[in-house]
C-alpha cells in the first residue's frame, strides 16, 4: 500500500479555518465535516487528523501523526521533541504579562514578589528564572484574564491579539514575553517516503506563501522613461517590455513585493507610468 503522511491540524478554534484554507490553497481538497475525527485527502497522499491545539505537539512527537500545524507558543509550552519546518504566517498573537492598568509599571522588578496568573507556566517561568525574577506562579486553565479582578493575582500572562480583552478587564500589557504564529511541526525521525511527501507539501505551501507577499504588475509607460522605469521595478529577473499599438509607448509587467508596494507606485507615477494595474498572484515558483 502506498504510504501516507499524516497531519494534525486543530479541530475547532482559531487556527481551524487557516490550516484548512492553507492545504485547499496548496491544491489538497478533502471533506471536514463537524465531528469528524479523522480525513483522507482526494488527490494528494495526505490523511488529516482533527485535535485539540494543546494535543498536537505529542502526537506528533509519538508519531500518531508525522506532521501538525499549531501555534508557536503551543510548541513552546509543550516542550515535546519535535522540530519547526515552516512558519505559516498566520495565528499572530503575543505571549504578554499584564498588569492592571492603575499600576505604576516601571521595568520587570515591580513583578517582584507579585502572584501571576497564567495557563502558560512553562514559558513564564522560564521567562522570570532568566530575568531573575521571584513571583508566585498561578496556572489556571482558562479566562485568565479575570483573575486579578477577582483578587486572584497581581497580574496576568496570556495571549493578546488586539489587545480588547484587555482592555476590557481593566488591564495594560507590560511585556512582550514572545510573539507567536502558526507553524508547521514534523516528527524528529520520518521515514523516507513520509519525508519526501513533506518535501512536496512544504514546496507547495512555500509556492502559497511567496504568492500571497507579491503583486502582479502591469504599465504603460512612455519609451523615453523606460529605462527609469525598469530601474524602479525589482522584479524576478527583468520586466518584461511588450510594445503598445501607440507609438512610442510600452507596456510593462513584472512582480512587486507587497512591502514596498505604494512606495514603488508613487515613483513609477512620478516617471509618466499610467495605466497601472496591479493583480494578485496565485501561486508563484521561484
Ligand atoms: O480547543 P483547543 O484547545 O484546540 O483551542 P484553544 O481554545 O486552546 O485555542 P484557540 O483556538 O483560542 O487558539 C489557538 C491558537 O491561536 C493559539 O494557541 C495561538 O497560537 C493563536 N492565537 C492567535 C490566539 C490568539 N491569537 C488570541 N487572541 N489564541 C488565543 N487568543 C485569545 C487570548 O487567550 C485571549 O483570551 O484571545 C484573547 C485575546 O485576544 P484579543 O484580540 O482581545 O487581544
Ligand atoms: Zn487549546
Amino acid at each position: 500500500m502506498k504510504q501516507k503522511l499524516k497531519i494534525a491540524i486543530q479541530k475547532s478554534g482559531r487556527l481551524n479555518e487557516d490550516s484548512i484554507r492553507l492545504l485547499k490553497e496548496c491544491g489538497i481538497g478533502f471533506s471536514n465535516g463537524l465531528n469528524k475525527l479523522k480525513a483522507e485527502a482526494q488527490n494528494f497522499p495526505l490523511e488529516v487528523f482533527f485535535l485539540r491545539d494543546d494535543d498536537i505537539p505529542q502526537y506528533v512527537e509519538d508519531g500518531v501523526a508525522d506532521i501538525g500545524i499549531v501555534g508557536e507558543n503551543i510548541v513552546a509550552e509543550t516542550d515535546k521533541k519535535i522540530k519547526v519546518v515552516e512558519r505559516l504566517g498566520f495565528g499572530k498573537c503575543r505571549l504578554s504579562i499584564a498588569v492592571p492598568k492603575g499600576m505604576k509599571y516601571k521595568g520587570l522588578s515591580d513583578l517582584e514578589g507579585k502572584r501571576i496568573a497564567t495557563t502558560y507556566s512553562i514559558i513564564l517561568s522560564r521567562f522570570l528564572k532568566k530575568n531573575k525574577i521571584n513571583a508566585e506562579l498561578h496556572e489556571i486553565s482558562g479566562s485568565v484574564e479575570i483573575a486579578p479582578g477577582i483578587g486572584l493575582a497581581d497580574a496576568i500572562c496570556d495571549l493578546v491579539s488586539s489587545g480588547s480583552t484587555l482592555f476590557m478587564n481593566g488591564l495594560k500589557e507590560a511585556e512582550v514575553i514572545m510573539r507567536s504564529e502558526a507553524v508547521m511541526v514534523a516528527n524528529k525521525n520520518l521515514g523516507k517516503e513520509q519525508d519526501a511527501i513533506l518535501e512536496k507539501l512544504l514546496f507547495r505551501i512555500q509556492a502559497v506563501k511567496q504568492a500571497k507577499n507579491n503583486k502582479y504588475i502591469l504599465l504603460n509607460a512612455p519609451n523615453k522613461n523606460l529605462e527609469a522605469i525598469c530601474k524602479i521595478l525589482p522584479g524576478m529577473k527583468s520586466p518584461t517590455i511588450l510594445p503598445l499599438a501607440e507609438k512610442g509607448w510600452s507596456s510593462v509587467h513584472s512582480v512587486l513585493n507587497e512591502d514596498d508596494f505604494w512606495e514603488i507606485i508613487e515613483k513609477l507615477k512620478a516617471k509618466g507610468a499610467q495605466g497601472i494595474l496591479v493583480v494578485p498572484i496565485e501561486k508563484m515558483i521561484l
